[in-house]
């Protein structure tokens, strides 16, 4: 259904509530906006500006539509990020070579608009909800001093565990950072993104601490992970460690439990500063 006017809800992300509002894309309701912006715009912080990657009819009228909204903030100063999702890149997509020119111009067109505000671009598709997720935990990080730190500790760590990912996320499953291994095929990315979120929902209720697993890739290649909660009051982050299995070597998982034990002062430090 079409959303009516705006949608407004609340969300809390690392202890802090925040306000979201879903503005309703209809004519009628952007002339609205616009009419009043000082009314609708004012104190935002993070902006998602969605745009149908597929209807490329309509792409100069959206672009006509977000110039304005920045202008309202640039003449009243207000400091806004702005994520700019080119939604509807389904994955038939994306080797498209039509589509992906067509972002391209828009994205080039858009720089123009980087002096004055911090814009960034992401490729979405519903039928990868991690593409989505990706967007929201990047947009909601940069509200965030610190954040980068996380990706930058796990990078660090890879360097030690020949990992193929490490991820840290909320309990809502916003990803607070994360490092993949370079190059892994965004199947696997996808795949392993859904067993975590399963298993997330299966911890939650089991009320469990740690929890081992371990499955295969569409390609037959194994892999084990390890999901460690770490509490802070009652926030609960959900820690994810995936490393290769290797069918010789039976004491992997205990390894990579004594990795990621290894890691957890460092990562419960990290959080408390973040969060504070
Ligand atoms: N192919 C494809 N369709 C999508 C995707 N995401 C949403 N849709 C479809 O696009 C249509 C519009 O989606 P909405 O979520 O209502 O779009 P909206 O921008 O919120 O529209 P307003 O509420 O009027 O502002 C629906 O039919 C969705 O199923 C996507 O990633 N790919
Ligand atoms: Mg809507």
């Amino acid at each position: 259904m079409p959303t009516r006017r705006i949608a407004r809800d609340t969300f809390k992300f690392l202890g802090l509530e925040f306000s979201r509002l879903d503005f309703g894309g209809q004519r009628i309701y952007r002339e609205d906006y616009l009419k009043h912006p000082e009314k609708f715009l004012s104190g935002i912080d993070l902006i998602f500006y969605v745009i149908d990657a597929q209807d490329f009819d309509r792409y100069i009228e959206s672009i006509d539509y977000l110039e304005e909204v920045l202008l309202f903030f640039k003449e009243y100063q207000e400091d806004v990020i702005v994520e700019i999702l080119f939604h509807k890149f389904d994955p038939q997509l994306i080797d498209d070579v039509e589509i992906n020119k067509r972002i391209l111009t828009l994205k080039q067109a858009l720089t123009r608009y980087s002096n004055d505000f911090d814009i960034f671009f992401f490729e979405t598709t519903i039928f990868d909800i991690k593409s989505v997720m990706d967007a929201f935990s990047s947009g909601l990080s940069m509200l965030f001093e610190k954040m980068e730190m996380v990706s930058n500790l796990f990078s660090e760590m890879s360097k030690n565990y020949n990992s193929l990912m490490i991820s840290l996320f909320d309990g809502k499953g916003i990803t607070l950072g994360e490092y993949f291994r370079p190059h892994l095929p965004l199947t696997q990315k996808i795949k392993i993104y859904e067993i975590y979120l399963e298993l997330q929902k299966r911890i939650a209720a089991e009320n469990r601490t740690l929890f081992e697993f371990s499955d295969k890739f569409e390609s037959g290649e194994r892999f084990s992970g390890v999901i460690e909660v770490l509490k802070f009051g009652n926030l609960n982050f959900y820690l994810l460690f995936i490393v290769e299995e290797d069918h010789e070597d039976l004491g992997k998982t205990v390894s990579l439990l004594d990795k990621i034990e290894a890691a957890k002062p460092q990562m419960e430090n990290l959080i408390m500063q973040i969060i504070q």
